[in-house]
């Protein structure tokens, strides 16, 4: 098979691209010393973290001068997220950090006056009328980051290069560049599905190279960030020891029969697989039990992701148990190392939720003091606030009003038991086996100055529920923080998914016992929400 390079530079979840180059016929070579950069004929520099980092570590391994040799010597050369950032002067992110300076320009932040930061999700990467390495303008990608170079018309283009661009809320930014042998994404093609595989496929065969700048067709279609639908996986190892999808009703995943076996619903990989063709935007594994087991015996879930990415080329996430722990054998482990695991073994984000609440509360203890060593901090410090997910698992509260409580009320239009018109959100630990003294609000907050890239907002009362999703709790908790925020728990039917979508501004919606039943696929809800005029996008097949 033939061989393309990649650059080993810094941590990172490279599986999904080796696995997606592997699927386009290619093989991989790492490169683990700048000498090593001169064997390679393509080479790929994939992008993990913030600017300084990836800049930083590059300059320290003595990198920078052999990548710019590959590419003074013409051979092909494509840079994935961080890495089109890296060809730029520089980003306000990190400033006085040089980059590679192949681009004239420095980066700088989304605006989210109006709209999350981070940018994640599927979105255009337009280049007009130009072919770009087979980029297609009705075709979506998937984008994860706060940082852009905004587009100005003709500006690059007057520099050589040809220019794909998104657009996020009133923001144009530059998705993807290319010029001679040069090819960089800000989004991440391995996880990009179909039409992601289709660019990395142009690359490698050097196809897009000979076809670059060239008039394709006409004007494109313009396009935002799609609605993000979310299949949900909760997994556990049921009474027979095989670890199996499941789904409970408020949390209880035993059926109602006087044996009260956990509940079957199928195999995790081929369930991941089906969702993934069906179009779901993201799939997200929830191992439900970790709190009892040690993740580290916790193998079976190292293997699901692997198998899982090598069909699965979309984000995928991976929550349970991760937190600082002691091994069976009496070893230390740090969360940080058990995400790297899960990151090693195909997952994009990893989810935390029972520790996210005891740092919260370390949090406020301390009078909002970060101390830099919680899940959150380490592992967003090292992988990017975009790989960490804080998943909440809140159970409402009713007061009769809003001076009952200290907590963080809302107004509700469904009246508790004795007609109480205000409730709050309490949150819960070990899967709502606890409940603690802190309300959805004081944790989201938290848990964004810790540095966690996303909210998977559950809701106890409306999970396996079907009775829609809790648009009071979404509000609330949306009104709070910058980060984006994913909707779950209630969803029963398509116009649900158009509910939330059209009466909150939550940036996407999670479904689980729906599509495990089979009473509706993601396709099935997301072709409803574009006949009724919400942009998602389309499963290529
Ligand atoms: O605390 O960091 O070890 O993480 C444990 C994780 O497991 C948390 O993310 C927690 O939400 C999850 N979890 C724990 N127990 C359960 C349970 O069901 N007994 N599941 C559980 C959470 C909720 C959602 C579900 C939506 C949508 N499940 O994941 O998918 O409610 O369901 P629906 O569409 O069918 O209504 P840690």
């Amino acid at each position: 098979m033939p061989k393309v390079h990649l650059l080993d530079y810094v941590a990172g979840n490279v599986r999904s691209l080796v696995n997606a180059i592997e699927k386009s016929g290619y093989t991989v070579e790492w490169v683990r010393t700048p000498d090593e950069v001169a064997n390679a004929e393509k080479l790929i520099l994939p992008g993990v973290g913030h600017f300084g980092h990836c800049m930083s570590q590059l300059a320290s391994a003595g990198y920078l001068p052999a990548v710019r040799a590959h590419i003074d010597a013409g051979k092909p050369f494509m840079a994935i997220c961080v890495g089109i950032q890296a060809l730029f002067e520089g980003s306000s992110e990190d400033p006085g950090v040089p980059g590679l300076g192949l681009i004239k320009g420095e980066l700088d932040r989304f605006n989210d006056a109006k709209k999350s930061v981070p940018h994640i999700g599927w979105n255009n990467a337009n280049a007009s009328s130009k072919s770009l390495y087979d980029l297609r303008p009705e075709s979506k990608y998937y984008y994860v980051h706060s940082y852009k170079y905004p587009y100005v018309e003709g500006e690059l283009e007057s520099q050589g290069w040809t220019v794909a661009t998104g657009t996020y809320g009133d923001e144009v930014f530059v998705g993807a560049v290319a010029k001679d042998n040069i090819l960089a994404t800000q989004f991440h093609p391995e996880k990009s599905g179909v039409a992601g595989l289709r660019l990395l496929r142009s690359f490698l065969t050097g196809d897009g190279r000979t076809t670059l700048g060239q008039q394709t067709r006409g004007p494109a279609p313009t396009g935002n960030l799609t609605r993000r639908v979310i299949a949900c996986l909760d997994v556990r190892t049921n009474d027979q020891g095989d670890l199996v999808v499941t789904k409970g009703d408020q949390y209880d995943v035993r059926e109602k029969g006087s044996d009260r076996e956990v509940r079957n619903l199928g195999k995790p990989v081929e369930m991941a697989k089906k969702y993934y063709e069906q179009g779901a935007d993201e799939v997200t594994f929830l191992n439900i039990t970790s709190f009892r087991d040690c993740p580290l015996a916790d193998l079976p879930m190292l293997e699901i992701l692997r198998r899982t990415s090598e069909t699965v080329f979309v984000p995928l996430t991976i929550g349970g148990g991760i937190r600082n722990t002691v091994d069976t054998d009496g070893t230390k482990v740090g969360a940080l190392e058990i995400a790297t695991m899960y990151f090693k073994s195909g997952a994009d984000k990893v989810s935390i939720g029972s520790d996210a609440v005891l740092a919260a509360e370390e949090y406020y203890g301390a009078g909002r003091k970060l101390f830099g060593n919680t899940a959150i901090e380490q592992i967003s410090r090292a992988y990017g606030n975009q790989a960490v997910v804080v998943s909440v698992d809140p159970k409402r509260v009713y007061v009769p009003k809003a001076a009952a409580t200290r907590h963080n009320t809302i107004p509700t239009s469904f009246p508790g038991p004795k007609g109480e018109e205000y409730c709050w959100y309490a949150c819960t630990i070990k899967g709502g086996r606890e409940t603690r003294d802190m309300d959805v609000v004081e944790l989201a907050q938290a848990v964004e100055a810790m540095g966690a890239g996303e909210i998977l907002l559950n809701c106890i009362d409306r999970d396996g529920t079907s009775s829609g999703f809790d648009l009071e709790l979404v509000r609330q908790v949306k009104a709070a923080v910058r980060i984006p925020v994913i909707a779950s728990s209630g969803a029963g039917n398509p116009a649900h998914f158009e509910d939330v979508f059209r009466k909150t501004t939550t940036d996407a919606a999670l479904g689980a016992g729906i599509f495990h039943r089979g009473e509706y696929t993601v396709q099935q809800v997301k072709d409803h929400l574009a006949e009724k005029g919400l942009e998602v996008r389309k499963y290529e097949g």
